[in-house]
């Protein structure tokens, strides 16, 4: 039952067909599949079909942003879900932005709802962050982490060009840093001297905890 709900769900986002992408996840949600399942069972195929089809010359950028809505509206629907556990729990401080010269939000905003989901308060600096934004924002605030998302090869070092500037201005102390995004890799991290890599939102939630040494328990989290 559940393979074939998911299947219609990978299918509405590689022709992204958003009223399909959003009715499925409330059925799949009525079904009380996990946000996880329906995440990684039935939109994330989807769209990476949609990335191989355009990185082949298969499909082209207009098809590229349809998915990416479809994708997007499927995911508002999960968030009620992703980010049902916060409560009363605060678990610190997290600024998180995509780097410079990257609109790519997709990603970003699932790992955001899934640390306010676990108790973290959440500061998104948005897409295409400059360094110096980043730096004014440490600055300023009293944030645990700063998370960074890259999703293009060629933007991957504006990551590394943030930790210099965070360094440079005497900040690097003051926070965590942790990266993600597809063509991120933990080597990749520890060579631009990060504190944390995670492949996807559920693990930046876990690692996050890590990074600070906070104890609530995978079980109890959403
Ligand atoms: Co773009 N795009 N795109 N795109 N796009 C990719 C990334 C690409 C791989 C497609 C391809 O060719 N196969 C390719 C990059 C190739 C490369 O560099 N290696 C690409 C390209 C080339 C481009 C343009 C250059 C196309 C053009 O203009 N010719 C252009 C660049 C624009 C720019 O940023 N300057 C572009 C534009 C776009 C759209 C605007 C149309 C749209 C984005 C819409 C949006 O984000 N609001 C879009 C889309 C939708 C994609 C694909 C198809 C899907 C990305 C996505 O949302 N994935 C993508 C193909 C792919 O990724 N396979 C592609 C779903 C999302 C949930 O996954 O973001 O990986 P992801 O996030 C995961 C993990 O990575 C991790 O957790 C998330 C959830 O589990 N994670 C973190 C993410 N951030 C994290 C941070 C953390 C920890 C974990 O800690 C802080």
């Amino acid at each position: 039952m559940s393979k074939e709900l998911f299947e219609k769900l990978t299918r509405a986002i590689i022709e992204g067909k958003d009223k399909d992408a959003i009715s499925f996840c409330r059925e799949a949600v009525e079904k009380g599949l996990t946000a996880k399942s329906v995440l990684e069972d039935g939109l994330m195929p989807g769209i990476r079909k949609v990335g191989e089809l355009f990185s082949i010359g298969e499909s082209y950028l207009p098809e590229l942003l349809i998915s990416g809505k479809a994708m997007q509206a499927a995911v508002a629907e999960l968030e009620p879900l992703l980010n049902a556990g916060g409560g009363k729990f605060h678990a610190g401080k997290y600024l998180i932005g995509t780097v410079s010269g990257d609109i790519h939000d997709i990603g970003k905003n699932i790992v955001t709802m899934m640390l306010k989901g676990n108790g973290w308060e959440v500061t998104d600096l948005g897409v295409d962050v400059p360094s110096e934004k980043i730096c004014a924002a440490i600055a300023e605030g009293d944030y645990d982490i700063f998370g960074m998302s890259a999703l293009l090869t060629v933007t991957m070092p504006a990551a590394d060009e943030a930790v210099k500037a965070i360094t440079k201005a005497g900040l690097r102390d003051k926070i965590k840093i942790m990266v993600g995004g597809a063509p991120v890799t933990q080597e990749f991290a520890d060579r631009i001297g990060v504190d944390g890599y995670a492949k996807d939102a559920f693990e930046a939630v876990n690692k996050a905890f890590s990074l600070t040494e906070k104890t609530r328990q995978p079980e109890e989290r959403a």
